[in-house]
């Protein structure tokens, strides 16, 4: 009797990943980080009172639309052996904006104003949008490094409003829990975002050969720093609340 097996098709609905497949490997990882520290999120968020529950569900949502993203990352890069450029960018699109809006709640206490919110949000999209154009538009000469440099004077715009601009004068204001937390998050945009800069760097051209020569992948390095900048700065907002809350 022939077996039920052989009717099935030939290609499988999951693709597979090689041993040797250290990227599709940080994909796959990158998913399941990213989903459980959405549950972790979304589970803890009734233990706390309001103010601090929204920041925690922000931190959730976060980790939760990377987690989806990353699903199709790890697809993506298993069927075409290609970056996923535009879903990540899709995904940075929508995360980073959450994060200037964590930003924004966690200063709310301190009296921050929404058009602080809107200023980062705004240098976050500017940052994205001119890094897409040089990592998938004008990927040859020097459009790579013209696009960058644009995008990294918004970063450097963000970094400045955040460790020396009005909302350090909040946060300083604003003292304890939220001084801490506000620096911790401010780390992470200096070093932990600076992260995503030699990733691109690693992947586009004109670079003098490259950093990619050095072996270093660019969605290797991007899938590091989310991983990083995404679950990191989540227990950071985490933390802050347990802190907080215990000071009550
Ligand atoms: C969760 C995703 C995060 C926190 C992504 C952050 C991305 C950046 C800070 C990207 C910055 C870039 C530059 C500063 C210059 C080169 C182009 C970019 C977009 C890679």
């Amino acid at each position: 009797m022939k077996s039920l097996f052989l009717n099935l098709p030939m290609m499988a609905d999951v693709t597979k990943i090689v041993n040797d497949d250290y990227v599709g490997f940080t994909f796959f990882v990158g998913c399941m980080a990213m989903m459980a520290a959405s549950a972790f999120f979304f589970l803890s968020m009734n233990n706390f009172d309001r103010k601090w529950k929204t920041s925690i569900l922000v931190s959730g949502l976060i980790t939760f639309i990377a987690a989806v993203h990353y699903w199709y990352m790890r697809d993506y890069w298993a069927a075409f052996g290609e970056s996923p450029t535009f879903f990540r960018y899709v995904d940075w699109t929508l995360t980073v904006p959450l994060m200037c809006v964590e930003f924004y709640l966690i200063l709310k206490v301190a009296g921050a104003q929404k058009s602080l919110m809107w200023k980062l949000i705004l240098a976050s999209v500017v940052m994205l949008v001119t890094g897409y154009f040089g990592e998938a538009v004008y990927t040859t000469g020097s459009g790579p490094a013209v696009w960058g440099f644009i995008s990294a004077v918004a970063y450097f715009y963000i970094v400045y409003e955040i460790w020396l601009g009005s909302a350090k004068k909040l946060a300083e204001a604003a003292g304890g829990a939220t001084l801490k937390a506000h620096k911790m998050l401010c780390w992470f945009v200096l070093v932990g975002w600076a992260i995503y800069p030699l990733g691109y760097m690693a992947g586009t051209e004109g670079w003098y050969s490259g950093l990619g020569n050095l072996g270093l992948n660019m969605d290797v390095i991007y899938n590091i720093g989310d991983a990083i900048n995404k679950i990191g700065f989540g227990l950071v907002v985490y933390g802050a609340a347990v802190a907080a809350q215990n000071n009550d």
